[in-house]
């Protein structure tokens, strides 16, 4: 009997490790099959949740990722070219897989108006209908210390975070550029805002330096404690040269995790220029060091940082592209570097 019993326990232990290699190899081969599928009709449905590792931006599986994509130039005035077919266009065009909401705290923006909540709700609810993930950009400026408008900015980010919780295509700038201020001033802010949004979720949170996001070494020495934060560095091409991406250098080689949230082949003015050499080395810069990009911005303002031309209307086509345009989209397909 007692043998018998023995018996039948080993073979129901083989039949289980043998069932457990059966769903490991099943496992790895839809994995296969998911990666296979990756393109740009399921880049969120993919890589879901992002995660910052070290200096790293990376998917749900660990795997490294860059975010290249496009800012909308002030939603108060030019959030008309933020509809469906541009983005379709982005997408499927400029094989962007971002889209950067730039929401102007002042000059127009949700300080002044808030009925502008609305149509970012609408912008975010379109973007993820296409799959692509979204920069919820509190577009401080003239503003310079984001302490200002800390209030709003709590009052705001917590209506986002609540209502987008489950959601991985959020990804939360919660100072665009920072002026005239210190880091002591930004970190504190930050701390405040990051609570807020941790109650709700845990994705990626964007951190603004001083210096309009170029002071990226402050926080070296003094970094957030807390999971997924990056920090913002933003270049013009007129006006930040070698000298800003050797400090951003130091900065990832001291572990300050960086994103681009913002650039433009202009001067730091949105005009002047164009700068295509200096721009070129930018973005052989940060695809070597695989840090992801937006580029300033979705409108026809005449000046030369806008993407299209002034005579554009509100769904561009090729044809509308000014020469920022142009170049920006030869970056997004790989044809510079
Ligand atoms: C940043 C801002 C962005 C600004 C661009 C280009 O500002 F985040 O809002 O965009 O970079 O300057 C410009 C638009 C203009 C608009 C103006 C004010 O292109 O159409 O009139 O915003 O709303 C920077 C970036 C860097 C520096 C200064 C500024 N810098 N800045 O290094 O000194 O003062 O706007």
């Amino acid at each position: 009997m007692k043998k018998i019993v023995l018996v039948l326990c080993i073979c129901l232990l083989l039949l289980g490790c043998s069932r457990k290699e059966v769903t490991e190899k099943e496992n790895s081969k839809n994995k296969e099959k998911v990666v296979d599928k990756v393109d740009k009709n399921n880049f969120v449905s993919y890589n879901g949740d992002l995660k910052v590792n070290g200096v790293r931006l990376v998917n749900q599986y660990n795997e490294d990722i860059q975010l290249k994509g496009i800012s909308s130039h002030g939603l108060q005035w030019f959030g008309s070219f933020v509809n469906e077919e541009n983005i379709k266009t982005l997408k499927n065009e400029f094989n962007s897989n971002v889209f950067r909401l730039a929401m102007y705290t002042i000059d127009g923006g949700y300080i002044d108006n808030k009925d502008i909540l609305d149509e970012v709700i609408k912008d975010i609810d379109l973007i993820i209908s296409n799959d692509l993930y979204v920069i919820v950009d509190w577009h401080i400026l003239n503003d310079g210390n984001p302490n200002t408008y800390k209030n709003e900015a709590i009052e705001f980010f917590d209506i986002i975070s609540s209502r987008y919780k489950n959601s991985p295509n959020i990804i939360y700038e919660i100072c665009n550029e920072p002026n005239n201020t210190s880091w002591k001033e930004i970190k504190s802010y930050a701390e405040e805002v990051i609570r807020v949004i941790r109650k709700n979720c845990n994705n990626v949170i964007i951190v603004g330096t001083n210096t309009y996001s170029q002071d990226v070494l402050d926080p070296a020495s003094d970094m957030i404690n807390e999971e997924n934060i990056m920090y913002s560095l933003h270049f013009y091409a007129g006006t930040h040269t070698e000298y800003l991406r050797q400090r951003a250098r130091e900065a990832l080689d001291k572990g300050v995790a960086l994103f681009v949230s913002e650039w433009g082949v202009s001067d730091a003015s949105g005009n002047g220029g164009v700068f295509f050499d200096e721009a070129t080395k930018w973005v052989k810069f940060m695809n070597e060091n695989n840090l992801s990009y937006v580029s300033w911005s979705l409108s026809n303002k005449d000046e030369t940082s806008a993407l299209l031309k002034p005579s554009s209307s509100n769904v561009f086509s090729d044809n509308d592209l000014s020469e920022a345009g142009g170049f920006v989209k030869n970056v997004l397909l790989n044809n510079i570097d």
